[in-house]
């Protein structure tokens, strides 16, 4: 039995979810309906990152104690993430009881084993980041992400022995090319590694921090944040079924952004080394959404909210967009004309027209009922069905270099075809004349085999429009799987279109508005 394990990062609570994070958690929304829909079983995991100095003092500014703060912007997360139609499986908060006794028992046997000591560390720490920098890392004496000068810090702590796995990475990502991709994030976590790796500061005294989870072995300390976040995408897997971690992990597909390369790239595996567990399957790294050429951020305040998005668009087309706009692994750009021009051009005047033209016209020549195909098909028949047939196999191949917007780009070009192939056959002048009327039946049924394709192949990128067009054709989800020319039984009957996507307009106000 084929399965994969995906994951999303555990969002932080200190602000609210915006358009970085709905991009990773719609991206593994996709890749979970994927997969699902061709067979594999599969576990998809999102959840919220809760300790450390971050939502401390976020909590402190808003005046409340970190639980109740974390509480609400975590239900916060949950609830922007249900309303957005995301199918996790389940959803881990790092302060759920479960997941600390696990960071616990594995900060335990990594002690036992003696991969953590006690030690005196002074550095630059940046608190937005929640880490120590070298002086190199620093940006005109500044954290590059955050643009602020990191407060000296000299302290004793524990420290994770990560140099001893140095040697140990740097084979695993050398034996397994595709272990992190794409190919450039790769090097740079190898680049990284050719300088000597510094043990890693795991550790909080409660003088400075409280809001932590405390190490098993020394009560005046708590756990450094990523140490305790990362276990998660075990903890969670453990916590929901004992035989989980042994048929899931392997299978684990981790889908982040660049900013939390390092420790993904390298403080997780060489954990991972540590507690005795087998490394990831791979590791996804996608570039930024950036806005006036800034990386959107909580902490630059350029945010876009996914609910206002949602409101304004419609999940699926704001999905579509997402999907379509990013080449996966580099930056791209978001604007509100991009975003209406995509809408526009792709959704409402190509595949919306597309599918509310083929309905109409099996309505108005033949009172919705699918006519039958004879024995031999013409030429253009079969050079459309294997064009969608061509389609679907470049969307796999893209699908599995998590290239989503070539995986679209393929659907698309397809319907391209598909309309010249409206414009070749030209129905709506046939029909006209009372002996090709049988042809024009052919002609319409291919239509909808298009449209049924079209169904099948866009669920997992637009579930919620591929439920419409699936009730629109009045068939089953088994249906949609026949092979083209067997999907729709003698004397079946379609319903008559509905307008799927509205047309945005712009009008002079700079205000979005919408017509149907
Ligand atoms: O880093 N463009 O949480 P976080 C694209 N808690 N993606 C973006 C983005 C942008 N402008 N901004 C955010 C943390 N993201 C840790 C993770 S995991 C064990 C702990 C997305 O709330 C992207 O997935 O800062 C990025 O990696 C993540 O949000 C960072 O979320």
């Amino acid at each position: 039995m084929d399965r994969i394990y995906i994951t999303t990062p555990l969002y932080y609570v200190n602000a609210e979810p915006h358009l970085g994070h709905t991009y990773t958690t719609v991206i593994a929304d996709t890749l979970n309906r994927y997969y699902r829909a061709a067979g594999h079983q599969t576990f998809f995991l999102t959840g919220t990152d809760e300790h450390g100095d971050k939502i401390a003092q976020a909590a402190k500014e808003n005046g409340t104690e970190p639980k109740a703060y974390a509480d609400r912007i975590s239900n916060l997360f949950r609830s922007t993430w249900d309303q957005c139609g995301i199918a996790y499986d389940h959803f881990i908060r790092t302060t759920d009881t479960y997941h600390i006794d696990f960071v616990q028992t594995v900060l335990q046997q990594i002690y036992r084993k003696g991969d953590i000591y006690f030690g005196k560390y002074g550095g630059f720490y940046c608190y937005g980041c929640e880490r120590f920098y070298t002086e190199k890392e620093l940006l005109d004496g500044k954290c590059p992400d955050h643009q602020k000068e990191p407060e000296y810090i000299s302290e004793t702590n524990y420290f994770f022995r990560m140099s001893k796995y140095q040697q140990p990475l740097i084979e695993a990502i050398q034996s397994k090319p595709d272990l992190i991709r794409p190919e450039r994030y790769r090097a740079e976590v190898l680049a990284f590694l050719r300088e000597p790796l510094e043990d890693l500061c795991i550790s909080r005294p409660i003088s400075r921090l409280q809001w932590g989870i405390p190490l098993p072995f020394d009560a005046q300390y708590v756990t450094y944040v990523w140490f305790d976040a990362l276990l998660n995408y075990v903890s969670a897997l453990e916590h929901r079924a004992g035989a989980s971690v042994a048929f899931f992990w392997p299978k684990a597909n981790h889908l982040i952004a660049k900013d939390i390369l390092k420790p993904h790239g390298i403080y997780w595996p060489t954990m991972l080394m540590a507690a005795g567990l087998p490394l990831y399957d791979h590791l996804h790294v996608h570039g930024y959404w950036v806005m006036d050429s800034a990386k959107m951020s909580k902490t630059l305040g350029n945010v876009i909210r996914p609910l206002e998005m949602k409101a304004r668009f419609g999940i699926d087309s704001f999905r579509y967009f997402l999907l379509r706009e990013m080449a996966f692994g580099q930056d791209a750009k978001f604007s509100e004309e991009a975003v209406v021009t995509r809408i526009n051009a792709d959704l409402a005047n190509n595949l919306g027209n597309f599918v509310s033209r083929a309905l109409a016209m099996q309505h108005k020549y033949f009172d919705g009922v699918v006519q039958p195909l004879s024995a031999s098909w013409a030429k253009e028949d079969v050079e459309l069905r294997d064009r969608f047939t061509a389609a679907e196999h470049d969307l796999k191949l893209q699908m599995e270099e998590l290239q989503f917007h070539r995986a679209l780009e393929a659907v698309w070009l397809a319907l391209d075809h598909a309309n010249r192939y409206v414009v070749q056959t030209a129905p709506f002048t046939m029909i006209k004349d009372e002996s090709k009327k049988s042809r024009v039946g052919e002609v319409l049924h291919h239509l909808l085999e298009v449209v049924r394709t079209l169904t099948r192949v866009l669920a997992p990128f637009m579930p919620d429009t591929a439920i419409k067009m699936r009730n629109m054709l009045a068939i089953d989800d088994d249906s949609l799987k026949s092979p083209w020319g067997q999907g729709f039984s003698a004397g079946h009957k379609v319903n008559p279109p509905k307008a799927l996507f509205p047309r945005v307009i712009i009008p002079e106000t700079g205000r979005l508005e919408f017509t149907s």
